[in-house]
């Protein structure tokens, strides 16, 4: 095993891996900017699921070769892509919404519950605007049970929440990234995120990879299936109908 598969194993989470240059990003953010202009910013809080499938550019991020050796490193050379998910959180003087502790897996309705997220900074994540924080090596503690949060504002599906007493919060780490940079997190790593009380938008794009030997016996929060696409290497399993690639792989 590699270092960073060593520390990924330990940790549960790598961060601030250069990923995405300046102009890159800078290209992907415009891409971001448009959508936004398009669909509005309610929709692009969290509404923007899965559309890698009629977005080219973030088909374009999500099979980038970089980050993708990044996961091979991490999982093995067979990979699929679950979903992809922009968290984008805008200025919130009142400091309204944040997301709950909580582990990715819970509700996602996989089998065995194994899953790895790339958080892209598409903005500067930082503390001020509410970057990810994690607790490191919370993912080696299985599968908590989640209550819902008393709090208003909680951005996940089902107001999903780890209660208070399971999260050690003394020991919380932030995943204070620059635009162009990742994080990546074990699925079952507990995370969260405070509000933005900056004047700076915070977008993140979440990409969600699976091995293929994960199926989906159930549904996930939002009562549906996800349509995982083989990104690199074999698919022995078959546990997901074949599902076409939605625009060529980037190179
Ligand atoms: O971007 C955030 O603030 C939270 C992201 C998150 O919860 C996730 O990646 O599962």
């Amino acid at each position: 095993m590699s270092q960073t598969a060593q520390t990924y194993a330990d940790q549960g989470f790598l961060t601030r891996v250069d990923l995405f240059s300046e102009s890159e990003i800078g290209h992907y953010r415009a891409c971001f900017d448009e959508i936004e202009a398009r669909e509005g910013r309610e929709k692009c809080q969290i509404g923007l699921q899965a559309r890698h499938l009629d977005e080219e550019f973030i088909w374009q991020m999500a099979t980038d070769p970089r980050i993708i050796d990044a996961m091979e490193e991490l999982m093995g050379p067979d990979i699929m892509l679950l979903s992809t998910h922009f968290f984008c959180k805008y200025p919130d003087p009142e400091a309204k919404k944040f997301v709950a502790w909580h582990q990715d897996v819970t509700y996602w309705g996989l089998q065995p519950p194994e899953a790895h997220t790339a958080w892209v900074a598409v903005d500067d994540a930082d503390a001020e605007n509410g970057c990810m924080r994690v607790i490191p090596g919370s993912h080696k503690t299985g599968i908590a049970t989640h209550g819902e949060s008393e709090r208003a504002g909680n951005l996940l599906s089902v107001n999903q929440e780890i209660p208070d007493e399971l999260v050690d919060t003394s020991q919380a780490f932030d995943l204070e990234l620059k635009a162009g940079q990742i994080s990546i997190h074990d699925g079952q790593l507990f995370h969260a995120s405070n509000p933005n009380t900056s004047d700076r938008r915070r977008c993140g794009l979440t990409l969600r990879y699976i091995a293929p030997h994960v199926s989906q016996p159930e549904l996930n929060s939002l009562g549906g299936k996800y349509p995982t696409i083989l990104i690199r290497g074999e698919d022995r399993y078959h546990n997901f109908p074949e599902q076409p690639q939605p625009f060529p792989l980037a190179s």
